[in-house]
């Protein structure tokens, strides 16, 4: 019988890939979704037909359990999140509860589900569950680059919740004997990534201006340095942490760090366009407290795993730029695109 898995974040850009490899590995594949009239489940459901989709808020603990039980998964993997760092200051309760609190929801789900008590030991339990933790938690680091074993010290709402979900999966585990896993990613980008972070705004601000729809391209800090990775490679070492034979916490990325300036720069250079004539810098895109560099030391992956990435940051955003040239040229709506790459 295929084995089952249930992806919460189903409509994001993780989910599309996730969903994808899952599916290509022969899983029946299950997405929840929420809310009445949101466009992205229309997406989802016109995308990736052969995934089956299930009503359910990681606001709702009632309707986690729902999911769990009329699913019946092997695997869970918990990409549900407000993801974009500068919202979690705008709307820090909402971050706190969907980023935060929907991660012990979820787990609450499994366990109920699975009638896991803390009397019945360790091992109890066959859902095995992920947790999309995140290298936002380390923020401003001591030590670089980051592994499994850097202290965190997060500098958004967003980070606080995420660490929360970290901490939280590793307590359930310990606590009951889950199979429960943090990967704790860095960032990762593709021709899905929402419009609102700073690679496929650049994708997208060359794309438009290099076809004469905009002239210029508004942007806040240049010299915050990620580590930048493409989304594929991570969604792939996703599934490969639950097949491990022992639940363990793993960073993932790819070694190599960038600034958002050398971003612009590779982006404008791959379309032919000098990148200081059109950028502006503009303080109002600043944040409250940035995370100035990340930086991922993988070894932990590679050795255990056997994860490597397959695309280098150059060939990453050539991709983004040219799926944005051909997107814009053929008339496409990045915020309503029908077609995914
Ligand atoms: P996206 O922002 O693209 O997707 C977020 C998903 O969360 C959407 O499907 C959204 O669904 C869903 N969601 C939001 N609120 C709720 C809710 N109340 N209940 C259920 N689902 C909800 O994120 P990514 O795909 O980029 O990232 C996936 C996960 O990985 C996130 O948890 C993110 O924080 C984390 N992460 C991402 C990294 C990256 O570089 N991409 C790096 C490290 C961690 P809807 O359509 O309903 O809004
Ligand atoms: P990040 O991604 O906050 O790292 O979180 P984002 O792409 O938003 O920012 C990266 C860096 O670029 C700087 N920056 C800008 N960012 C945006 N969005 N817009 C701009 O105009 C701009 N100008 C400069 C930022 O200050 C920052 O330093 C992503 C999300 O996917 C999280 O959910 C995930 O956990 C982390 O990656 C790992």
């Amino acid at each position: 019988m295929a084995r089952r898995a249930l992806i919460t974040g189903i409509t994001g850009q993780d989910g599309s890939y996730l969903a994808e490899h899952l599916l290509h590995e022969g899983y029946e594949v299950w997405g929840l979704v929420r809310g009445q009239a949101n466009p992205r489940v229309s997406r989802v459901r016109q995308l990736l037909q052969d995934v089956r989709l299930v009503r359910g808020d990681l606001l709702d603990q009632g309707s986690l359990i729902s999911a769990v039980e009329k699913v019946q998964p092997d695997e869970v993997y918990n990409l549900g999140a407000i993801s974009f760092v500068p919202m979690s200051w705008e709307q820090a309760e909402l971050t706190a509860e969907v980023t935060g609190m929907g991660v012990l929801r979820m787990l609450e789900a499994i366990r109920v589900c699975s009638g896991i008590t803390a009397a019945r030991g360790a091992g109890s339990g066959q859902i095995r569950f992920y947790q999309a933790s995140s290298s936002e938690m380390f923020g401003q680091v001591r030590e670089t680059p980051q592994n499994e074993r850097t202290p965190f010290h997060p500098r958004s709402p967003y980070g606080v919740a995420k660490a929360y979900g970290h901490f939280l999966t590793q307590n359930y585990r310990e606590s009951y004997g889950m199979y429960a896993v943090s990967g704790i990613l860095f960032n990762h980008e593709s021709p899905r990534r929402g419009a609102e972070f700073v690679t496929r705004k650049v994708s997208l601000g060359v794309a438009r201006i290099k076809l004469g729809m905009a002239d210029e391209l508004r942007l806040g800090n240049l010299e915050a340095r990620r580590d930048w990775g493409f989304a594929g490679d991570y969604a792939r070492a996703m599934h490969m942490m639950l097949q491990a034979a022992e639940p363990e916490d793993y960073v993932i990325g790819t070694g190599r760090t960038q600034s958002v300036r050398e971003l612009v720069e590779a982006a404008f250079g791959a379309a032919g366009l000098d990148w200081e004539r059109y950028v502006v810098c503009d303080q109002a895109l600043h944040r409250p407290a940035e995370v100035d560099l990340l930086c991922a030391d993988p070894k932990k992956a590679r050795a255990q795993l056997g994860w490597e990435p397959t695309v280098s940051f150059e060939e990453l955003v050539a991709m983004m730029v040219e799926a944005d040239l051909n997107l814009l040229a053929g008339g496409g709506d990045p915020h309503q695109d029908s077609s995914w790459p």
